[in-house]
């Protein structure tokens, strides 16, 4: 018997309430998928677990594997949106040049965004010994990032093309859960950046973000 008639959903996915585990419930919502969540409490270490590492060898969330005719384990978010958008063309542009930026701006947001939110984070929340010029180098190049979502914001109104894509997706809780260091370090991109908070006001009125982003 096939995995798919075993189980009733179409993927597992482990996973937490980080930005990084919410674009992934995000676009799960979006497509309307069946999958079970699995909480791996990273607080507790459970990404060190040999189980959780034989699907993510860098022991992060979040991860997927899928049900089917051809199981596919998966871990990186960015590999795993895009396998999504793979499965549910939905969460993709539709044509070639759309489906290029949906590219950059979701390698953009793995790349740049993400990272350097993490940093800055990083150096802002250490207890003591604060090494005050990074996270002044940090700070700036958040709002370097900030900067070029709102010039491409300003000009469309979703980040890849005139759809809501997995590139938004990846984007918006970096922006607007209340796990981003942005919220957590108080950066007021909501005053200074009018067009992304336009944006985020939008994708937070949508069910899989409110799903996604209460976790
Ligand atoms: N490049 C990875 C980063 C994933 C990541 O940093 N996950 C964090 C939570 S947001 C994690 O699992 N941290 C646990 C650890 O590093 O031990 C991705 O995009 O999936």
């Amino acid at each position: 018997m096939p995995p798919s008639e075993l189980v009733s959903h179409e993927l597992d996915l482990y996973s937490w309430n980080t930005p990084n585990g919410q674009k992934i419930i995000i676009a799960l919502e979006e497509a309307g998928a069946k999958y079970k969540y699995h909480a791996i409490d990273i607080r507790k270490g459970e990404q060190n677990a040999a189980t959780f590492r034989a699907i993510s060898p860098d022991g992060k969330i979040p991860a997927i594997v899928t049900h089917g005719e051809t199981p596919v384990t998966l871990f990186e978010s960015g590999a795993i949106l895009f396998h999504l958008a793979n499965l549910y063309p939905t969460l993709n542009g539709v044509t070639p040049q759309d489906q290029a930026s949906v590219s950059a701006w979701t390698f953009w947001q793995v790349g740049q965004l993400g990272p350097l939110t993490g940093q800055f984070g990083r150096f802002h929340s250490a207890a003591d010994n604060k090494n005050q010029a990074a996270i002044e180098h940090f700070e700036q190049l958040v709002w370097r990032c900030l900067t070029v979502m709102e010039t491409r914001l300003g000009e469309s109104p979703y980040l890849a093309c005139d759809r809501l894509t997995i590139a938004d997706i990846a984007c918006i809780p970096w922006i607007a859960s209340k796990q981003s260091y942005l919220q957590i370090y108080d950066v007021p991109w909501q005053q200074r950046c009018p067009a992304i908070n336009q944006w985020a006001t939008k994708l937070c009125a949508r069910p899989s973000v409110i799903a996604a982003l209460q976790l």
